[in-house]
């Protein structure tokens, strides 16, 4: 009986496994930042290849901590607001790219040098931890200035 069970259960099991990594994280960069910068942005594209599915989080370990944040024009206002979560739509795609939704490393423990790669990590709901890194690219002079100045942490 209890093998019975035993192969039940790995055959309930098996397809949630192939849930897992559903999930493909693409171009993920972040800013190059100075010395005086204690914060940081970075951006990816997620793209569901399964089931509908929600970002939880993010954490790196390149900074204290890590938050969504979106970005919106606002009568010619940039505002940030953080985000509790962001959701993929089943076999849809979600960008987070400059001028919209970001990540936000705040508390950087180091400035971030073009060309380095950084760590991080993404927990979804379903599709668990997913690890990836951030390929730190030159800044971008043109209208990021807001973007830092929005933050005072
Ligand atoms: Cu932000």
């Amino acid at each position: 009986m209890s093998v019975r069970n035993t192969f039940a259960t790995l055959a309930l099991l098996a397809p949630l496994a192939a849930l897992a990594g559903q999930i493909e994280v693409r171009d993920g960069y972040a800013h190059a930042t100075s010395t005086a910068q204690p914060v940081g942005a970075g951006f990816l594209t997620l793209a569901n290849g399964g089931a509908a599915d929600r970002l939880l989080g993010v954490s790196c370990s390149c900074a204290q901590s890590a938050e969504l944040h979106s970005m919106s024009m606002d009568g010619g206002v940039m505002k940030m607001r953080k985000l509790d979560t962001i959701d993929i739509p089943a076999k849809g795609s979600v960008a987070l790219e400059p001028g919209g939704m970001h990540l936000m490393l705040i508390g950087l423990k180091a400035p971030l040098a073009e060309g380095q790669q950084v760590p991080l990590e993404l927990r979804f709901d379903k599709a668990g931890v997913v690890r990836t890194t951030l390929k730190v690219k030159a800044r971008v002079p043109a209208g990021h200035e807001g973007h830092e100045h929005m933050h005072k942490h």
